[in-house]
């Protein structure tokens, strides 16, 4: 059975999504991050980045949401655009436009405004703007169609759950007024049953939720020793 190992963040939400929406039999793998049960060396022998989300599927092992996103969509053939190489192309480009674009820059906007110790104007100037943009692109791209590829939920409507279902905490309050389309996909993703039962798995465990000085430790080591 697959072994998904999870904290209940935003990338391995996308995957939570996909294991519910196809019904794959998996077993909960709760990783604690904020008591750095990431840096273990039996997980970073499945995920040597040391972060979450990570699969494991008998003698498949695969990391990062976005690889374990295309992964089960391939293994599953649900949720993925015709072959043709027009619609595949288009669902790589995006896919890899949330994995590059979404994900790491409204993690560093979440980082610099809610975590990191001091002003950091720039970095929050640089981040902010950025989060802003992508999420803009994604914003004007669901103008032009129900879902992230046209009329058809797919994977990448996925991966995009799962950032858009922070963007007022990455964003501000402004973000809904301002992006009314990711709005509306996110509603409608989170009003389907699947959705619901990704979000319930968080209370399957209890995960640490402070963001102490001993998680800062574990979660950002280089600047534990910083003043905060
Ligand atoms: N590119 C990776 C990023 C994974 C990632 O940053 N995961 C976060 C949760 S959303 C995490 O595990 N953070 C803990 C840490 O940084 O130590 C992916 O998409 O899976």
């Amino acid at each position: 059975m697959i072994q998904f190992y999870y904290h209940p963040s935003p990338n391995p939400a996308k995957v939570a999504l996909f294991l519910e929406e196809s019904g794959l039999p998996y077993q909960l793998m709760p990783i604690d991050t904020r008591k750095g049960e990431q840096h273990s060396a039996a997980y970073k022998a499945i995920n040597p980045n040391a972060k979450t989300p990570a699969l494991v599927d008998d003698d498949v092992v695969v990391f990062d949401s976005n690889a374990i996103l295309l992964y089960l969509a391939e293994k599953t053939g649900k949720f993925l655009p015709s072959d043709r190489p027009e619609a595949r192309a288009e669902m790589l480009s995006w896919l890899m436009f949330v994995a590059t674009g979404i994900g790491p820059y409204c993690g560093q906007a979440v980082h610099f405004k809610h975590y990191a110790p001091g002003d950091n104007a720039y970095a929050v100037n640089r981040y902010d703007f950025e989060a802003w943009r992508h999420w803009g692109i994604v914003n004007d791209r669901l103008a032009q169609g129900r879902y992230m590829l046209g009329e058809t939920y797919t994977l990448v409507d996925m991966a995009v759950w799962g950032w858009a279902r922070v963007a007022p905490f990455v964003l501000g309050a402004e973000a809904w007024d301002k992006l009314p389309n990711v709005k509306r996909l996110l509603d409608e993703i989170n009003a389907r049953p699947a959705a619901q039962r990704a979000e319930a798995l968080k209370t399957r465990h209890t995960f640490k939720t402070e963001v102490d000085t001993d998680a800062r430790k574990v979660l950002f080591p280089q600047n534990a020793c910083l003043p905060t």
